[in-house]
């Protein structure tokens, strides 16, 4: 491949490859003296490619919750260690089942779509559901979002994963035997909160406990999940949450929906998100992990 031309984008190319507004680039252009794109003969604003990956590395650093004043100034490969920091947490953890991890991820990266939905099948008959959720599923989610941070992953190879990966456990989940003893437990993520992956990992290793399980799927208005709950008798509405949701509206959703759940109803939460780890609203269970699963259905098993 030809390198590219020193200035060679358009702003409509710089906008559709960055995801960047060209309200954006060209407010900054003025306030902060970044991007400095060159004119070509019609006065258009022609970027160059050094440019466009700098940019590139800051909306993904903006996605990931920073400011746009506090990047912009900043060189890219400081950019780049300010992504690496940012990845870097109970993620960075090797998984017990490291090496086979880095081979799914290596699959997500080459985005080789079947390999990776019969590799993954394969992990969960090896393994049995709970591990390959808690062993697998959990860690694989963590590595793809941290180097979707890095830029080593794009967001349609997210996509192709997360297709593969409901795949997997949706005919997992199915072919369980109907569970009958356990509390009735209703899924959903609330408006704001695009993510189903927590949802589906926390339904499976509840399903595994034998109890009776309903999804909604994602981004579920407040007053549907209460009147699901009401409808279907569920005794547990779990309610799942990333760092992507925005804080102020999480804790307005759940205590709506606290509102509107029969009281007998339990409002379980799980997810990353921060702000569950510092406000636990009235009424609303924090659920933070799989592994705590068990210890929050101790209530109901103790009142079989
Ligand atoms: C797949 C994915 C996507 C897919 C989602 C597709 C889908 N249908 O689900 C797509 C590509 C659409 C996407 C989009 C975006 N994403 Co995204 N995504 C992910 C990824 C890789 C997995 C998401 C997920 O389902 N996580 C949920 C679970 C698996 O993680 P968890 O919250 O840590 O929960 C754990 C436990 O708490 C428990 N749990 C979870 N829920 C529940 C519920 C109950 C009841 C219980 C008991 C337990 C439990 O299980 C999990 C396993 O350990 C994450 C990486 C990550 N670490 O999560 C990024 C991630 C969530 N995304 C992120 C971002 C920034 C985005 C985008 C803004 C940008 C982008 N990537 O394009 C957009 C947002 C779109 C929007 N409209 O708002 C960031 C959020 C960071 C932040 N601070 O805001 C993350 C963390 C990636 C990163 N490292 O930066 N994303």
């Amino acid at each position: 491949m030809q390198p590219a031309a020193p200035f060679d984008m358009t702003i409509a190319d710089v906008e559709r490859d960055t995801g960047l507004g060209k309200d954006t680039l060209r407010v900054w252009e003025r306030r902060y003296g970044f991007p400095q794109p060159q004119r070509d003969a019609q006065g258009e604003r022609r970027y160059a490619a050094a440019e466009v990956e700098k940019l590139r590395t800051i909306k993904r650093l903006i996605d990931a919750g920073h400011r746009p004043g506090r990047l912009v100034t900043r060189t890219l490969g400081e950019l780049k260690a300010l992504g690496d920091n940012a990845a870097t947490g109970p993620g960075e953890m090797r998984s017990v089942r490291g090496d086979e991890v880095d081979a799914l991820l290596q699959l997500v990266a080459r985005h080789d779509a079947d390999a990776l939905r019969h590799a993954l099948a394969g992990a969960e008959a090896r393994h049995g559901l709970r591990a390959f959720v808690v062993d697998v599923v959990a860690p694989l989610t963590r590595r793809v979002g941290e180097s979707w941070m890095r830029g080593e992953l794009r967001v349609f190879e997210e996509h192709l994963f997360t297709e593969a990966m409901q795949a997997v456990l949706h005919a997992a989940l199915s072919s369980l035997p109907p569970a009958r003893y356990g509390p009735r437990v209703l899924f959903a993520t609330l408006p704001g909160e695009p993510h189903g992956l927590g949802l589906l990992m926390a339904q499976a290793v509840i399903a595994l406990e034998d109890c009776p399980c309903l999804s909604l799927g994602v981004q579920v208005p407040v007053a549907d999940i209460a009147a699901a709950a009401r409808a279907w008798r569920a005794n547990i509405a779990a309610i799942s949450a990333t760092a992507c949701m925005k804080r102020s509206l999480l804790l307005e959703s759940l205590a709506q929906l606290r509102l509107q759940l029969p009281p007998d109803c339990a409002l379980w939460v799980g997810g990353a998100a921060p702000v569950l780890d510092r406000h636990s609203p009235d009424g609303v269970v924090r659920v933070p992990t799989l592994e705590a699963i068990d210890e929050a259905l101790q209530p109901w098993r103790c009142a079989e």
